[in-house]
């Protein structure tokens, strides 16, 4: 008997020895590790498998139609709370369609990881025809901020980490992960795969500004007549919010957020110029840009916007210019005061600087700078408030957007999704924002399709309200996960502002045949038709009071809820704000 249990504890202590684990099993437990909670993927060989393993471990497998949108996703996700939002897709056609998400966030400094399978390197790399065959790293890599390759399940650890480093540190930014099928299968034993993680200590350190660089800043601050700060998204992903609060109201300088930078103050604040933009920029002297950068959307900080006598000229000011990245400055004119670190780390210094050497008598900008911005702030105010109160028939994007504005207002801790032209652009300066990072929108690129994809995870991050506004051709790039959204029952309203086409839905066809012009679309869509296809709710709104109270009915009830805003086909004009950027032939007709 004795003996026979002697022989039972020694074949206990085998099946222990030899417990095992696999590349599945060790990829989950280091995403889990380093606190990821949530992936965003679309299933497929050969990663199956590990969305079912995930899911089973406590995971949130959040599926999508189109890996476009479940990368958007990601991207999106890792805007919102600093960790590198996951997307997980297949081999060639799968890793294609993620791809432009992926250089998406790098382009717009979001943080994420495209973890895609791979077909045998053996096969791809002689090039012998393997199913979804194709060299993805080669690829991904000069479209990316990082991208690595992991061949031994005891790597994987150490793949985790590099990519969450590279995708977190500096600038944030895309990184692509490759995964070879083969690798899920491989074996090792469990204590040693434990062993093999990393739980990333630190992954986006802090990096101080030096001193002097600080005093240069405060010089040029200090002696600014029209001081002007412009926040960029930058500022936004820093959630430095209490520290730029600090800044703007003890220095007193006016401020204008970029797109996403709306809501980092109320943009009720009385030192926000937005409504004085085109006068603030050029008779600014001294402009500190946070987290913004001088490209295109800045109009490269030259030309007539900012002063300057023709295109390419100058306007004259000065730029501070807090950035993580050293290489930023100068891109575009000369930066006379580079302020080098993390946003939270570079406002600190200069509030400290300021406390130090002035104190309360940090000298507010002149009375007359101040005055002559708010003087046009109540101007442009006052002229869109009665633009806002008209109610024309059928609806154009101010009347509608008068609703939102009122929505957004009431609802404030509501995510806003944008996407489209003119849908874009008015909305962008007609909804007012009061909380930051509130406002996730087309970015850097000027992107068409992320409106969907940043809805799954905006609700899913937050499990707030998200609203999103979408021009009809804007949405068609995603509208097949409003599946998705009733799908996971994400409380979501989508409202598409229908004109019918881009831009507007009244170009003919030159030639007299009988297609439509190239930016029209069918006349009347019922895109509202398309949610209820899934259960979700669907309104056709052809008036503001309409749209008020199916946006306030989806709010309340937290359903997926699609709107189809009906808004006048001849209200928008081509390419929103942007028509400057269609090139014209200077060829004669
Ligand atoms: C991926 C991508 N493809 C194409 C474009 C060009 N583009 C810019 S806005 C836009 C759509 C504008 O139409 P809509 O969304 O209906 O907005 P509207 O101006 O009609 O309100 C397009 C196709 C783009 N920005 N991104
Ligand atoms: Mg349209």
């Amino acid at each position: 008997m004795e003996r026979k249990n002697a022989r039972h504890d020694i074949m206990t202590t085998d099946v222990q020895a030899q417990e095992m684990t696999d590349g599945f099993h060790l990829l989950i437990d280091a995403l889990k590790l380093n606190d990821i909670d949530t992936i965003f993927g679309l299933p497929g060989i050969p990663i199956t498998d590990l969305a079912r393993k995930a899911q089973a471990e406590g995971m949130r497998v959040i599926s999508f139609r189109h890996e476009q949108n479940a990368g958007n996703a990601a991207a999106i996700a890792g805007f919102m709370t600093r960790k590198p939002g996951i997307c997980l897709t297949v081999s060639a056609p799968g890793f294609l369609n993620g791809l432009t998400a992926l250089t998406n966030a790098t382009t717009n400094c979001f943080p994420m990881i495209l973890i895609s399978g791979s077909s045998e390197r053996e096969i791809v790399d002689l090039q012998q025809g393997d199913y979804e065959e194709m060299d993805q790293l080669s690829i991904a890599k000069p479209l990316c901020k990082a991208a690595y390759r992991v061949l031994r399940a005891e790597d994987i650890g150490v793949g985790i980490a590099r990519a969450f480093r590279a995708a977190l540190s500096g600038r944030p930014g895309g990184v692509y992960l490759d995964l070879p099928a083969k690798l899920f299968a491989q074996t090792m034993e469990a204590g040693a795969g434990r062993r093999s993680l990393i739980r990333v200590v630190d992954p986006a350190p802090k990096q101080i500004p030096g001193a002097d660089a600080v005093n240069r800043a405060i010089d040029l601050l200090r002696g600014a007549k029209k001081p002007l700060i412009v926040l960029g998204k930058g500022a936004a992903y820093a959630q430095a919010d209490a520290e730029i609060r600090a800044l703007i109201e003890t220095t007193g300088i006016p401020y204008l957020p970029m797109s996403m930078a709306k809501g980092l103050l109320p943009d009720t604040h009385e030192q926000s110029a937005s409504a004085a933009r085109s006068y603030v920029l050029p008779e600014a002297d001294v402009v500190m840009l946070i987290g913004a950068r001088l490209n295109w959307l800045l109009s490269h900080g030259k030309g007539k916007t900012w002063g300057g006598r023709d295109p390419k000229a100058w306007g004259g000011q000065k730029f501070i210019q807090i950035d993580i990245s050293p290489q930023e400055a100068d891109s575009n004119v000369r930066i006379d005061a580079p302020l080098v670190g993390d946003i939270g780390s570079c406002v600190s210094a200069l509030l400290a600087a300021i406390d130090s050497t002035a104190g309360s008598s940090w000298a507010k900008p002149p009375a007359e700078w101040t005055g002559a911005i708010t003087e046009r702030k109540d101007k442009n105010i006052g002229k869109m408030a009665e633009i806002l109160t008209k109610n024309p028939t059928p609806m154009n994007f101010h009347s509608a957007l008068n609703v939102v504005r009122d929505i957004v207002k009431a609802n404030p801790e509501a995510i806003l999704v944008n996407e489209g032209a003119n849908a874009l652009d008015f909305t962008r300066s007609i909804v007012d924002m009061y909380r930051p990072r509130k406002r996730l929108d087309v970015g850097t690129w000027g992107i068409m399709g992320i409106g969907m994809g940043f809805s799954v995870a905006a609700a899913v991050v937050s499990g707030q309200p998200v609203i999103a506004i979408e021009g009809d051709s804007a949405f068609g790039f995603s509208g097949m996960e409003v599946e998705t959204l009733c799908r996971y029952n994400l409380p979501v309203c989508v409202v598409v502002f229908n004109n019918n086409g881009v831009y507007g839905g009244t170009d003919v066809n030159p030639a007299g045949g009988p297609d439509v012009a190239p930016t029209v679309f069918v006349k009347g869509a019922r895109y509202d038709k398309l949610m209820e296809a899934f259960g979700g709710v669907g309104v056709h709104a052809t008036t503001p009071a309409e749209l008020r109270k199916a946006m306030e009915q989806a709010i309340r009830s937290k359903t997926p809820t699609l709107i189809n805003a009906v808004i006048d086909e001849t209200a928008g004009t081509e390419s929103g704000r942007i028509t400057s950027l269609n090139p014209q032939s200077a060829k004669k007709k």
